[in-house]
């Protein structure tokens, strides 16, 4: 069987691609990326042609286009289970808090877009991201379990969800409590993150005229 391809957005701006694509080498699993430059007049037609849902990322496999983070991210962990917790309380947990990021936290998502050549610098934020970084401190300091430095000891999926939230708190110098800013140190000193990092400062795919939020 061929291996499976991941679509994915820029590596510079596109927080939904890097989850999969996290999951995807903590799984072991060979695929290969194809990269569709967002933002850009010809991005429509290119997300169109790649994905049912018109977005990214998606991952094709086994003739089927299976799209939306989450659902790739099931994906990977139907062939590498460790990916979640083992403990099935512990494990409804992580699903909860991983759903959280995926269908919330949206003024966060909008005042902060993940932007991984943004020079840190903190901007005004307003009580509806407030909100949001208190409850995302929150949700991690009620879950928090297990030996080691991520969310439930080891890496986990809702790790992969929450890289990209602790990049947006890296890039937008956003201030947090000492076990949060721990976690994310540790999310962010990954070496899967850092080699998508270091792909991403390389990346030449913005649009003309793309200045930092
Ligand atoms: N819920 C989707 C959201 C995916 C999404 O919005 N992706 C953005 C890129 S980061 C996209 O494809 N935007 C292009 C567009 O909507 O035109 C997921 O989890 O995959």
């Amino acid at each position: 069987m061929s291996r499976p391809v991941l679509h994915i957005g820029n590596k510079q701006l596109s927080s939904w691609s890097l989850r999969p694509w996290l999951a995807l080498r903590k799984a072991g699993i060979a695929f290969d990326e194809h990269i569709i430059p967002l933002d850009r007049p010809q991005s429509r037609a290119a997300l169109d042609a790649a994905s049912p849902g018109g977005t990214v990322p998606v991952l094709e496999t086994g003739g089927v286009a299976i799209w939306d983070s989450l659902a790739i991210c099931e994906w990977v962990a139907e062939r590498d289970p460790s990916l979640w917790p083992s403990d099935p309380g512990v494990r409804g947990q992580a699903r909860s808090v991983t759903a959280a990021m995926h269908s919330g936290f949206s003024a966060l998502r909008h005042a902060c877009p993940m932007d991984l050549c943004r020079p840190p610098a903190p901007i005004a934020l307003d009580d509806a991201v407030r909100k949001d970084v208190a409850t995302i401190q929150a949700l991690w300091a009620a879950v928090k379990s297990g030996d080691g430095p991520f969310l439930f000891g080891r890496w986990s999926l809702a790790d992969a969800f929450y890289t990209p939230v602790a990049a947006r708190f890296h890039h937008f110098a956003i201030r947090l409590d000492a076990p949060s800013q721990a976690y994310c140190d540790a999310l962010l000193a990954d070496e899967d993150y850092r080699d998508w990092f270091e792909a991403a400062q390389r990346e030449d795919l913005l649009p003309p005229g793309h200045t930092h939020a």
